[in-house]
This record gives C-alpha cells, sequence and structure tokens, in this order.
C-alpha cells in the first residue's frame, strides 16, 4: 500500500484516489496525518471547516474552555513540540486551544493534505476494488483503500426537539455552532437552554452581559470550581522532571491523567477524613481528581457514591442564596460521575445575581417557543436571543451523519448499529473492512483525556497499516466472533460501573430515539491500551487480514474472557513472578497466604465478631462468629474455608464470611478443621461433620434461630461441606436447610476439561492442585465419598446452590456435582460464573464483578432458610 495521490476524471466524475481519507482536522486527524505521511502513506484529509481545530472550531460560545488540564490536554508524540508550545493557564480558553492546533497544523505542514470545506456524504465498499469510495460535498469523490473517520465523539449538535424554533422572533444560537464575529448580548433578555458543560461555562459570561438572563435546567448536574488560573506546579513540576515519566504514566492511567487512585473504601475512613479528601479535591479544580481520589468505592459502589455525591450537594447550598434555586440546581437523579460532571467558574453565583433567573423544567417543561419567546406549562418568558447549549448526538452521531456508510455485502452501518454501535475495540467494524473510528463507540474515548486516547488510537491504526504494508496484506477487518467478544466484555466493565445507571449521552438517553446502552469503554485508558497491544501480540486475534493473490491470516477469537477485574488481579500476580506455591512446602504455602491476605482490604463491618473454640473430633477448633447487626435469633450457616485442605483459616476467609453475613443477615460461624500434611484424610470430614453437631447443639446460645442450619464452603471447604451434608444424612443429622458450594472439590478425577483448560493462569494452577491432593491423601482414598462426594450416595441431600468459575480448574467438577445431585432429585440450583476464576468471588472488595455472584449466595441461603425476600421468616418458623 503506496500509491501517489492522484485525480482521474471518470466519465461520471471526478475521483481523486489515496492510500488512506481521514475525514476530520481536529486533535485526531491532524495527528493521524502527521504519522500517515511520516509512515509515506499518501493520505487526504477532508474537512467540513475552513480550517482545522474540529470541536475547538465549532465550539466557540463565550466560556469555551477545556476541562482536562492543559499539562494533559496536548500532544506528547514529539518533545519538541511539547517544549515549543507553553500554555497560558491551567485551562486554556477555546481561541487559545484553536491557536496550539493550527500552531500544529502549520509547524507539520498539514494543510495541504487538507481539504477544507468538504463533507464526506457516502462511504460505500467496493468488493471488486477492495477500495472505498467517498462521496463529498463539494470537490471530486475520494477513492481510497483505508477509511479512517477522525470525526469527533461530541461534534455533531442534535436538534434542539422544541416546537416553533422557526417562529422566533430573535436570535437562535447553538453553542456548537457560535459565529465566528462573537454575539454581543449588551442589553438583551437571554434565555439559555441546556446546563451541560457548554451551559455552565457560558451562563456565568452571557449574565455579566445581557440585561436579563433566564436559565432552563432539565436536569442539574454535578459541577464543582476550576480554580482557572496558572498552570498548577503540582502538575508542572513533575512534568518538567520527567516529561517521559509523567506521559507514560497517564497513558497507563485510568482516565489519561497521572493521578493515583484512591485505595481506601469510604467505609475505612472517619467522617473527617473523608471530608478532607473531598476539600482537598474540591481545592485542586480538577474533575479527575474528583472522579477519582476520594475513595476506592465512589465510582462503582452506590453507597460509596452517596457519600460523594452528598459533599457536593452541599457544596452548591453553600454557594446559592436562595433556598429553592439551591435546591433545583442540585442534581438528585444520578450517581456523581454517571453522567458527566462539569468545572464551574463563578456558575452557581450566577444564580445570585438580580438578573439571572432559573425555570426548573422538571416542574414547568417547555410547550413551544413562540415568536416572543418560551412558553412553559406555568408561564411565558419574552427574550431577544435564544442560546441552545443543548448538547450533541454523542459517539455515533458525526459516523452515522456519513450516510449511508456501506460494508460488505451492501449492508450499511446504520442498520449494523440499529441497536447500538457494535464494533471491535471502538477501532473497527465487523464487515466494514479497513474501516477505522478513531476514539469510536467502544473505546475509552469520552471517559478520559481525548488526547491520550487519540494519540493511542492514531499509533494503533497507523502501526497496523504499517505492518499490513510489510506483510503484504492490503484488508483488515475484524471477526464477528471478535466484535461480539469485545461486546460482551463492554457489558462486563459496564456492570461494574455507575454510567449504566444515568440517562446521558453515554447512554444516547438525550436524543430520542437512539438505542440505550452505555457507549465509551468503561474500564480504563491503560487497561485498554494493553489490551489493543495484546490483540497484535496474539496474532492480530480478532482480525481477518488479507492481500493480493488470495493471500490471507485469520487468528480468530475473543481478546478479553476474563472479567476486566480479574482480568488485572492476574495480570498483577503475573508481574509479581512469584514461584509455585507448591514449592514453598507447606509452612511456606502458609506463610505466603498470610502475607497476600494482609494486602487486600479487611472485611466491612459486621454486627459482631467473636472468636471461639468448639469441640472437633479429635479436639479442640477454633471457630470465628459472624453475627448481623440486625436483631436475632438468625439462622446459622456453618463455612468452611477453602485452602486445599492444606492451608487457610477463619482469617484467610474473614472478608467472604462478613460479606455472606452482612447480605444473607444470618449468623456465619467460619469453622476450622485439622489440615493436611499434619492431619490427613479423614480428619478434615470428620472435624467438619463434628463441627456441625457442635454448632446444632449450642445454636441457641450462639444466638441462632432453632431449626435446621445451613452449611457453606468454598474450593476444599466446598468440599467439606458437600461431604458434611452426606454424612449428616447418613448418621442422623443434624438436620441441613440447604447447602452452598462455592467452586467445590468434589472428585479426585482431573480428567475433565477445565483441568486442562485451566491448568495454568489463574492462579489455582493443576499442579498446585495436585500439591494438594497428594499432602492430603492416598491415590486409594480418592474413591471414599468422604474424599469425593460425587462418587458418594446423593439422595436424601438438603437443596444446594452450586457456583463454579470459568476459568478454574475445578470447574467441571463442580457443574458435574451440580448435574449429579439434580439427577438424584436434590433440588439445585447452578451458578456458573462466567469471566471468573477460582478466587474471584473471596476476593471481596478486589473482584467487584463478584458481586453480583455473592448476592444469589446470600438470596439461596434466605431461600433454603425459608426467608422471603422482605427478610420474614415464613410463619411456621417464627
Ligand atoms: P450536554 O452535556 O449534553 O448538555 C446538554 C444540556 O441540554 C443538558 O442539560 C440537557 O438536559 C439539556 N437539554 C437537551 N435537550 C433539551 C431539551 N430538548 N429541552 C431542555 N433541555 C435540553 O451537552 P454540552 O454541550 O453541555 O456538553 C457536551 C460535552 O462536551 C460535555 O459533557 C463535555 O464532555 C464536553 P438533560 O441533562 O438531557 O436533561
Amino acid at each position: 500500500m503506496s500509491e501517489v495521490k492522484a485525480s482521474e476524471t471518470t466519465s461520471s466524475s471526478t475521483v481523486q484516489h489515496v492510500d488512506i481519507a481521514v475525514v476530520g482536522a481536529g486533535f485526531a486527524g491532524l495527528y493521524l496525518l502527521h504519522r500517515l505521511r511520516q509512515a509515506g502513506f499518501a493520505a487526504q484529509a477532508l474537512e467540513a471547516a475552513d480550517d482545522v481545530g474540529g470541536t475547538w472550531y465549532w465550539n466557540r460560545y463565550p466560556g469555551a474552555r477545556c476541562d482536562i488540564q492543559t499539562t494533559d490536554y496536548s500532544f506528547t508524540f514529539d518533545p519538541a513540540l511539547e517544549a515549543a508550545w507553553q500554555w497560558s493557564e491551567k485551562y486554556a480558553t477555546q481561541p487559545e486551544i484553536l491557536r496550539y492546533l493550527g500552531f500544529v497544523a502549520d509547524r507539520y505542514d498539514l494543510r495541504r493534505d487538507i481539504r477544507f470545506g468538504t463533507r464526506v456524504t457516502a462511504a460505500r465498499w467496493n468488493e471488486a476494488t477492495q477500495r472505498w469510495l467517498l462521496t463529498t460535498s463539494a470537490g471530486p469523490s475520494v477513492s481510497c483503500r483505508c477509511y479512517v473517520m477522525a470525526s469527533g465523539c461530541l461534534s455533531e449538535p442534535k436538534p434542539p426537539e422544541i416546537d416553533g424554533v422557526a417562529d422566533f422572533a430573535g436570535d437562535v444560537y447553538v453553542t456548537g455552532r457560535w459565529p465566528h464575529a462573537g454575539v454581543d448580548f449588551t442589553g438583551k433578555r437571554v434565555a439559555v437552554i441546556g446546563t451541560g458543560s457548554s451551559g455552565i461555562q457560558a451562563i456565568p459570561l452571557i449574565a455579566q452581559q445581557a440585561a436579563h438572563l433566564t436559565v432552563f435546567q432539565r436536569t442539574p448536574n454535578f459541577a464543582f470550581p476550576a480554580h482557572n488560573g496558572p498552570q498548577p506546579a503540582e502538575r508542572v513540576a513533575p512534568l518538567a522532571q520527567d516529561l517521559a515519566g509523567y506521559r507514560t504514566q497517564a497513558r497507563m492511567s485510568l482516565a489519561g491523567v497521572p493521578l493515583e487512585r484512591a485505595t481506601e473504601f469510604s467505609w475505612q475512613l472517619s467522617d473527617a477524613e473523608r471530608r478532607q479528601r473531598f476539600e482537598r479535591a474540591l481545592a485542586a479544580g480538577d474533575l479527575v481528581a474528583m472522579l477519582t481520589q476520594l475513595w476506592a468505592d465512589q465510582g462503582g459502589d452506590l453507597d460509596g457514591n452517596a457519600l460523594a455525591s452528598d459533599l457536593l450537594r452541599e457544596y452548591v447550598r453553600s454557594v446559592v442564596k436562595d433556598p429553592t434555586t439551591a435546591e433545583a440546581l442540585t442534581p438528585h437523579d444520578h450517581p456523581f460521575g454517571s453522567k458527566r460532571p462539569c468545572l464551574e467558574t463563578g456558575y452557581y453565583a450566577t444564580f445570585n445575581r438580580p438578573n439571572v433567573d432559573l425555570v426548573n423544567l422538571r416542574q414547568e417543561p417547555i410547550e413551544a417557543i413562540t415568536a416572543a419567546g418560551i412558553r412553559t406549562s406555568r408561564r411565558t418568558v419574552d427574550v431577544d436571543a435564544i442560546v441552545f447549549a443543548t448538547g450533541f448526538d454523542a459517539m455515533t452521531g458525526a459516523i452515522l451523519a456519513v450516510h449511508p456508510i456501506t460494508g460488505r455485502g451492501g449492508r450499511s452501518i446504520d442498520t449494523v448499529w440499529a441497536n447500538g454501535p457494535q464494533t471491535y475495540l471502538g477501532l473497527t467494524v465487523a464487515g466494514f473492512p479497513n474501516l477505522f473510528l478513531i476514539t469510536g463507540p467502544g473505546s475509552p474515548s469520552v471517559l478520559s483525556n481525548m488526547a491520550v486516547s487519540i494519540e493511542q488510537h492514531v499509533d494503533w491504526v497507523v502501526d497496523r497499516l504499517i505492518d499490513m504494508r510489510a506483510a503484504g496484506f492490503s484488508t483488515m477487518e475484524a471477526t464477528e466472533a471478535a466484535q461480539a467478544g469485545w461486546t460482551r466484555h463492554l457489558a462486563d466493565c459496564t456492570a461494574l460501573s455507575l454510567h449504566r445507571l444515568a440517562n446521558t449521552w453515554y447512554t444516547g438517553a438525550n436524543v430520542p430515539g437512539k438505542a440505550r446502552g452505555v457507549m465509551p469503554y468503561t474500564g480504563g485508558v491503560g487497561p485498554y491500551r494493553t489490551i489493543c497491544d495484546d490483540v497484535v501480540n496474539r496474532g492480530m486475534l480478532g482480525f481477518r487480514l488479507s492481500g493480493p493473490n488470495g493471500a490471507g491470516q485469520c487468528n480468530d477469537g475473543e481478546i478479553v474472557r476474563l472479567q476486566p477485574d480479574v482480568r488485572m488481579v492476574l495480570g498483577m500476580l503475573a508481574e509479581l513472578n512469584l514461584p509455585p506455591i507448591e514449592s514453598m512446602g507447606a509452612a511456606g504455602a502458609r506463610g505466603f497466604l498470610a502475607q497476600l491476605n494482609a494486602t487486600r482490604p479487611p472485611g466491612r463491618p459486621v454486627g459482631e465478631v467473636v472468636d471461639g473454640t468448639l469441640d472437633g473430633a479429635a479436639g479442640p477448633l477454633a471457630y470465628r462468629l459472624y453475627r448481623p447487626a440486625t436483631p436475632g435469633p438468625h439462622p446459622i450457616v456453618v463455612y468452611y474455608h477453602g485452602g486445599g485442605w492444606v492451608l487457610g483459616d477463619a482469617q484467610s476467609d474473614d472478608p467472604f464470611c462478613r460479606d455472606l453475613c452482612r447480605r444473607s443477615n444470618m449468623i456465619v460461624v467460619s469453622v476450622d478443621y485439622r489440615h493436611a500434611p499434619e492431619h490427613r484424610f479423614p480428619a478434615a470430614p470428620e472435624d467438619g461433620y463434628a463441627a456441625l453437631r457442635w454448632v446444632a447443639d449450642h445454636a441457641a446460645a450462639l444466638g441462632g434461630r432453632p431449626g435446621p442450619l445451613l452449611v457453606a464452603g468454598w474450593s476444599a471447604g466446598g468440599n467439606i461441606a458437600a461431604v458434611t451434608c452426606q454424612l449428616a444424612r447418613d448418621r442422623g443429622g443434624p438436620a441441613i436447610a440447604g447447602q452452598l458450594l462455592v467452586c467445590p472439590v468434589t472428585d479426585g478425577t482431573s480428567e475433565r476439561p477445565s483441568y486442562s483448560d485451566n491448568a495454568t493462569g489463574y492462579f489455582l494452577t493443576r499442579s498446585l492442585m495436585y500439591w494438594f491432593w497428594d499432602l492430603y491423601c492416598a491415590p486409594a482414598d480418592r474413591s471414599d465419598p468422604r474424599v469425593s462426594p460425587l462418587l458418594g450416595r446423593l439422595d436424601g441431600l438438603p437443596p444446594a446452590f452450586v457456583v463454579t468459575a470459568e476459568f478454574d480448574p475445578l470447574r467441571d467438577e463442580g457443574i458435574a456435582y451440580a448435574e449429579a445431585l439434580g439427577a438424584a432429585g436434590v433440588p439445585v440450583e447452578q451458578l456458573q460464573a462466567h469471566g471468573q476464576f477460582h478466587s474471584s468471588f473471596t476476593m471481596v472488595d478486589v473482584i467487584a464483578t463478584a458481586v453480583g455472584g455473592r448476592e444469589k449466595m446470600a438470596q439461596a441461603l434466605q431461600r433454603f432458610a425459608g426467608i422471603d425476600e422482605s427478610g420474614a421468616l415464613p410463619r411456621a418458623a417464627e
């Protein structure tokens, strides 16, 4: 792929031939042109505007500024460029950013490859020529091998959706299409509709000029002061000291800004400590700081988030004098961060001005725009000018504005995306060869510092084009399987974030009729970058490459099958490069486990934790009891910890037991049992059974509800729980109402697929299991049902809830046990958790994607205990 740019006149029209066509001349288009040119490709950019700038060309409304600090909102690909440009402020104004982009265009002489005033109106993939043909609003059409859309995420303003705009006799302005000459509102009565970032930036300045300003607000946003001014020393100094290090940290961060996330959870901090952190973030005037540095659970947990939201609401009340106006300006309908928060400069104080009114459209919706102004359900407001700050058809709007984009087999992208955008990596779309989307839906894009995300996408695309050229390929296309896998990964990530809970432009909710769903990738910039690199390192996984003379390659598959947090934890463990646990000896392994446990988040508070001693089969055993904070008596769960019959104790499974106690509202008694190799089989199951008997005998003294017990266990503890149920059935009790088996060992066979599929790489390895088995019992013992409950009699057992994890060597034996229980007539429910590994459920507050599974476990325990959803006991049990 290397051809000179050429134009030719065909019988019907003039067509310009290039390697690569780029749409857009904003941050993304400019860097693309630069890199493509450096790589020797003939590239042509097409830009609707008359000059470079993209978003910053169009959004010229008063107060328009970036709200990522300029230290970070800059190109980083060329240190010489970084040295040549000095930003004047912490948050640069639109004119300054536009000057910067013009400076970049001049420095790299980019304008000569940009056709300004030219919109792409349609795009069609030609199977015969293996090229895209772009129809344009002006000048020749463009035939290109690759079509790169760098058209921006927020560049297609959405229509006002309000009747009567055409009837209005005054002036109408749209923030995203502001007149170049500016607007003088002096002496005018002005209405602003919309209080997103644009409205919040524009309103204070319009209020200073206008005779009167009426702000029409549908939804209040969270906003806090930008504290604009000189670039802060704490950002500039590290940048100056270690430019490359600073930029690398940004590229691997969550949001493309080098700030560490808070690691402490809200419930580990006192009120005063939380307030102190909030005040620090408030003083920093930085979106990313406020979104990530308060506490670890602010972004993914409603309770943690509510604490942050409350403090932000308090801030609004502290500035706005009129309580009714303050209340109207205070958001209550979405968690902080789920909708794009805003930085403000005098926004809330503006509502203390005598010439400013707020109309709360939740109480009085707009009915129509009339010749004289705006009519709501309660009043008419006469104005001379209306400013629409009503936002954009975000993320997909600018892509679908090129209509149609027709890929392979004549399929149009708007058909493929009818239920929401489908992409692979947010970069490509199956069925659309050689089409690339810069910061497309499904990539971090708008949830990140766009400058960092744009550079990463441009580099990835151009590097792939270079690789293809070197390998003799001319097309690349995502496979359907890869795209479907990416869609699932996006859903897994989204389940972790609160973005799914708000009606926002992130989810398409701001545009009537648009398909709903969180569009950007919520898994973070750093993880996303490593995934894109993984795709390449794994032989262009999920891409079909083809070239002339039938050359082709397709390494099909899904790039991320693990849950996002599991992937992160396993990645961190891999980096530690630990010796195999089985090489440490039993004592060493126990010490290692204790060390590992010391680094994890502590369990959450419960009503009471009591350590005690009970009678085991051959002497005293330790137990730890977790009591709910609610009034008792409570049903009792006897819990057996994991650790391959060799490791573990109440402490090792402490956070899991606390979580079970809190979610199920039951007493959890975590009982010890003797460990191998000091005490080989049958010490563990005999202790397990003895412990059950002891708890049953002492249930009332422990505060338990009269009636059957429940049992639960994880891993080897799941094995003991299953065996205990069989022993209780065969030895005359005690009665058990249900068994919760989490990733249990159920027999000694290692023949099932999960033992080889998940043999290594998922922490619990096949060889570690072999080691546990060898320490625990002799091969001849493995047919004993007290070792392998799967080989025992299964009828007449208590109802079971069996949890298995996809990436666990023990997965298939857990499933086999559940199926065998079902076949024996035992009521059984299964949770086959996708993307999880053996330790997912016990790593409380680390693997957040396992929360839903633990919730289901607690519900199962409640069903076993006969507690209905309201928490009430059935009459018979009361
Ligand atoms: P936003 O953030 O989408 O804000 C648009 C605002 O306009 C928002 O308050 C909307 O209320 C309001 N809106 C939209 N349509 C209507 C109608 N029909 N009637 C009344 N009010 C309406 O766009 P911005 O331009 O401010 O910011 C876009 C992004 O640019 C920003 O997030 C940064 O990333 C940079 P709603 O919340 O939908 O109820």
